[in-house]
């Protein structure tokens, strides 16, 4: 029977969990980038190569890569766009003569993930990720003072951001400071890190970019892209918007099953696919995700397995992997299911982790941490392999 390919991202050789670590976590498969190769530049075989070599010369294979990301130009059809579309290609045929043949990448505008508290403490004392639309208004009302913010935002919300960051303030235990370093400086794996002004300057340049030019956007970067792809048999995984709404005016255009819909039908070639990130799209009530993965399935060529718990105002967290508004249990069936039909193992990782244990008193990348991180693998890996088990019992009887 086929199983999930299980993976850990690793980010380079600056990364403070070692290779050595994924591996005695159970992981076989490395996701892993070239951060330190500008955005837009080719990526290049000698230094794929390195990355290839340090990565098997742990035992490991790199499986993914996360993200070959996408130049802001070419999201604004600006500027040198269409140079950096040919290098995207060029990176693509490079990456396929290494054997690299899946790659995730996404199309939100300037930020990437977003979360408001890194360190938001459980009742055991573990820390998770959490997001509060709160915290996001006072920011974008209050601090960053994007013109037109207050419109974005209903009265009463307003109202309570302002009573929000004069508490903030009173407390002056540097609370705000955390705020804003948490939205500016990007999470790990953001390209882009951002003063106030350059973050305030860099919004304007969208004013005139709605959703309906984003996708547009979108669709001429996956014309220009997909049939090299195609050729060199490279997998593209689009990643959905994380959260999968509009933060600070800007649009997103992945967040939806109409947006994957639209996105695969442009051009709907198997090479044209998506990483299906069950945290991010779960964040939305209307996002079913058993009928995404039955809709979407032959184009799912990456998996991100996390849970969240929200509550009635939007705040959310990364909840344990196997409790939370996301049916775990139910997803990874169908995903078991999924992959006889398409006689393959896709690559998963466990996304994201708590951090517990030693790690609270480690300095890792905010959701990267090695313990909480085995553990969510520890535990997938067990349901997945109970499930196969009891498909193949039924099927034998
Ligand atoms: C966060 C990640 C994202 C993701 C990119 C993919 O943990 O899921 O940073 O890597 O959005 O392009």
């Amino acid at each position: 029977m086929f199983s999930l390919c299980q993976t850990m991202r690793w980010y380079g050789p600056n990364d403070p969990v070692p290779l050595s670590s994924i591996q005695q976590a159970g992981a076989t498969g490395i996701v892993s980038a070239l951060h330190h190769v500008e955005n837009g530049a080719i990526w290049e075989i000698s230094e794929i190569e390195k990355r290839k070599k340090t990565i098997e010369s742990a035992g490991l294979t790199w499986e993914v890569v996360e993200s070959l990301p996408v130049h802001e130009n070419i999201k604004t059809h600006s500027g040198n766009y269409t140079e950096l579309i040919e290098n995207y290609k060029q990176s693509l045929i490079n990456l396929s003569a290494c054997g690299i043949k899946t790659v995730c990448y996404n199309f939100m505008p300037l930020l990437d993930w977003v979360r408001t508290n890194l360190v938001y403490e459980l009742p055991s004392g573990a820390k998770a990720l959490r997001f509060e639309p709160l915290a996001i208004a006072a920011f974008d009302i209050f601090i960053l003072k994007r013109s037109k913010a207050i419109d974005d935002y209903d009265a009463n919300l307003v109202a309570e951001a302002k009573s929000y960051l004069k508490k903030i303030r009173q407390k002056d235990n540097g609370e705000e400071k955390k705020l804003i370093e948490t939205i500016l400086l990007g999470l790990p794996g953001s390209e882009e890190k951002f003063t106030l002004d350059e973050l305030r300057d860099r919004i304007e340049s969208y004013e005139h970019i709605d959703t309906t030019i984003l996708a547009k956007n979108l669709n001429t970067f996956l014309n220009h892209i997909i049939p090299t792809a195609e050729k060199y048999d490279v997998h593209m995984a689009i990643h959905p918007d994380d959260p999968p709404f509009s933060i600070f005016g800007l649009p997103r255009v992945v967040s939806t099953y109409d947006d994957f819909k639209r996105i695969i039908n442009n051009t709907n070639n198997n090479h044209n696919g998506i990483t299906f990130c069950t945290g991010s799209l779960g964040v939305r009530t209307d996002n079913d995700l058993i009928n995404m993965i039955q809709d979407f399935g032959e184009h799912i060529h990456f998996i991100h397995l996390r849970n969240i718990k929200r509550d009635s105002k939007g705040n959310f967290y990364e909840s344990e992997h196997l409790d939370g508004a996301i049916p775990m249990i139910e997803i990874i069936k169908q995903l078991v299911k999924l992959q006889q039909k398409r006689k393959k193992s896709l690559p998963m990782r466990p996304d994201h982790g708590h951090q517990i244990l030693d790690d609270l008193k480690k300095d890792t990348y905010p959701g990267y941490t090695a313990i909480g991180r085995l553990k969510g693998l520890a535990e997938l890996r067990g349901v997945e392999l109970a499930i196969k088990e009891m498909l193949l019992d039924t099927s034998q009887k």
